[in-house]
């Protein structure tokens, strides 16, 4: 069985999805980030940044892995779900897989510290990062104007990845009109069964403890 380490944030979201997606058994072990549970000892050992999500798979030597985009290519790479095997579709979906890891990720990271969290408003900052936000916005908009999902014809951990930052784009406080493909692909997404179930799980954290912990992980 797989054990989840996660807490409700879009990067733990990512694998509650593609665990419910691809019908794998998990136990699930949400970690409290206010309380720092992340940088405890015994989580370092699992997770060596310290940061969610991470898992350990008690099926295969309890192999523990981190980093969301590697724990999805783990977990498609265990099922033969959501990541074709064929070399040139496979490289699409981890070509916009990395997209989100290194782009859509941390910028609208970025985007909700200096709009949601930091202690002084910095304009520059703020605009800095939402206005890049919106530039990958209208990347994947042009990508989407001619495939269904975000890599092709089928639905990917790719999907999954940058479903689970983009549908949080006002909490980043960036606009969405003028975008009618991304928009439509959102709602693809959003009508999956799966990705509803795992967008919560666990339990979304009401967004005041969600600034006091990230103003905690600031400090
Ligand atoms: N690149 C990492 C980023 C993980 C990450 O930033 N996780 C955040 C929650 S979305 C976290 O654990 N924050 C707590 C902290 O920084 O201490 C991944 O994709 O897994």
């Amino acid at each position: 069985m797989i054990e989840l380490f996660t807490a409700a944030t879009p990067n733990g979201w990512k694998i509650s999805i593609a665990l419910e997606e691809m019908a794998l058994p998990y136990t699930l072990r949400p970690l409290t980030l206010s309380k720092l549970e992340q940088k405890e000892e015994w989580f370092l050992k699992i997770n060596p940044n310290g940061r969610i999500p991470a898992i350990v798979d008690h099926d295969n030597d309890d192999f523990a892995v981190f980093e969301s985009g590697a724990i999805l290519i783990y977990l498609a790479e265990k099922t033969g779900q959501l990541l074709p095997a064929e070399p040139k579709a496979r490289s699409r979906v981890l070509q916009w897989l990395m997209f989100q890891m290194g782009g859509v990720g941390p910028m609208m990271g970025q985007a909700n510290v200096f709009a949601r969290y930091a202690p002084e408003k910095i304009p520059y900052a703020v605009e800095r990062y939402q206005r890049e936000v919106r530039r990958l916005f209208e990347v994947m908009e042009r990508q989407l104007a001619s495939h269904e999902y975000i890599a092709g014809p089928d639905y990917s951990i790719a999907d999954i990845a940058l479903w689970s930052w983009v549908a949080g784009y006002s909490w980043s406080g960036v606009r969405i009109e003028g975008l009618p493909q991304l928009n439509r692909w959102m709602d693809l997404i959003a009508a999956r069964p799966a990705a509803q179930r795992g967008r919560n799980i666990p339990p979304p954290t009401d967004p005041a403890k969600l600034a006091e912990s990230a103003r905690n992980m600031l400090a």
